[in-house]
């Protein structure tokens, strides 16, 4: 359209084409690739709850043990007790690295810009090469395809003028969804969708949006911007913001080493027994170690964070006086730090772990998981 004449025109011929995919399952597929005999049956990664203490969380769990009710973050042993016949495997954090950096450089293929923001999510920017909405659409198809060819696992794509709608988008059909929202009906789109479902959007805030009788995103929409600025700060404009369709957050390209490199979990039930906590930090640990080896990154700084039931918040870092690969210092400071959220007496929520001051051991131009 070389003239626009309408608002309308002229909204959907500026508007950015974003792609958010989200891996499907995604610990879980990887399994299942290593592990064929398993597919169709419920599969939970996760300790097995009948072997040892029973102990840890699930961390994924196929959608056919979704069915069961099962989902990331609760105790094996109620998913156990939710579905007898689940198989349950160990996480193996070296292959979902390994598979996540062989998938990214195919997604990335697609982009005019790429961010690949967790170990099985990526934004896209796909203005460019799509030009219209409906080549915007084959695209997202193409890259489910290939994704499904090329590595034996399939993800959800969402489709939309900004990442916050896209990234709502992609959530809504899974698995293996594909969803479109074209300019002009993302506030449509978004009216019926519960406001959890945005981004940073948690259940402290959830709770507090629906004393107000916010419910939905259109119930946002169409709440006094001013009283919601009151009560909530800067974080209502990016709220309201989204609920008009309007996140100007560009796709981001990153050349630098990332900033830092972390894994966290929520609890499915808030728990102040230290094995419970531990077990989990390892996890986290074992999870996070490989991704240096497979960046090429060196670390200096351990950092935790911890939620209390309450919400409280913590994070704590300590630096090391090296740069190193190794995984023991990590193991050391995490214990060490987390020993006085230990004797704090509130249940923990949330517990994370991050590496930060990080450098390419050797000089590289770019990230290889990054940029294929
Ligand atoms: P998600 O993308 O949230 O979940 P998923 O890919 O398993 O399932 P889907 O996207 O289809 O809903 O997280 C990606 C991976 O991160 C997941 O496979 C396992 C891990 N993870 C945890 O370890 N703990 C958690 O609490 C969550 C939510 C995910
Ligand atoms: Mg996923």
């Amino acid at each position: 359209m070389l003239f626009p004449s309408s608002a309308m025109e002229r909204l959907v011929a500026t508007a950015r084409m974003i792609l958010h995919v989200d891996m499907d399952a995604f610990y879980a597929a990887c399994e299942l690739k290593e592990h064929p005999e398993w597919r169709g049956l419920p599969l939970v990664v996760g300790a097995d709850p009948r072997q040892g203490r029973g102990r840890g969380v699930v961390l994924t769990a196929t959608y056919e043990a979704r069915k069961f009710g099962i989902r990331s973050g609760m105790p094996v042993s109620q998913a156990y007790r939710l579905c007898k016949d689940a198989t349950f495997t160990p996480p193996n954090f070296g292959l979902y690295v390994r598979t996540s950096r062989e998938v990214m450089p195919t997604i990335r293929s697609f982009a005019d810009a790429f961010e690949q923001v967790g170990i099985d999510e990526a934004f896209l920017d796909v203005t460019a090469k799509a030009r219209d909405w409906t080549r915007a659409r084959d695209l997202a198809a193409e890259l489910k395809a290939a994704v499904r060819d090329r590595h034996g696992v399939t993800c959800s794509v969402g489709v939309a003028p900004t990442k916050a709608v896209a990234k709502i988008a992609s959530d809504l059909q899974k698995p293996d969804g594909l969803t479109v929202v074209e300019p002009g009906h993302v506030e449509a789109f978004l009216a019926p969708i519960p406001v959890n479902r945005i981004q940073g959007v948690g259940r402290k805030t959830n709770e507090r949006l629906e004393t107000l009788g916010i419910r939905t995103i259109g119930d946002l929409a169409v709440f006094p911007r001013e009283q919601l600025k009151d009560l909530f700060g800067g974080w209502a404009d990016y709220m309201w913001g989204v609920s008009h369709g309007v996140d100007d957050r560009p796709v981001q390209e990153w050349t630098g080493p990332p900033k830092s490199i972390g894994s966290e979990t929520t609890f499915d039930e808030d728990t102040r027994d230290p094995e419970v906590v531990w077990d989990v930090v390892q996890g986290l640990v074992d999870e996070v170690h490989p991704q240096l080896e497979q960046e090429g990154l060196v670390y200096r700084t351990v950092g935790i964070k911890v939620r209390f039931e309450d919400f409280e918040t913590h994070t704590a870092a300590r630096s090391l006086r090296v740069y190193t690969r190794d995984k023991e210092p990590i193991v050391e400071q995490t214990r060490a730090l987390l020993r006085e959220f230990l004797q704090d007496g509130r249940k923990i929520r949330l517990i994370g772990v991050r590496l930060s001051n990080l450098k390419y051991e050797k000089p590289r131009a770019v990230s290889l998981t990054r940029f294929g």
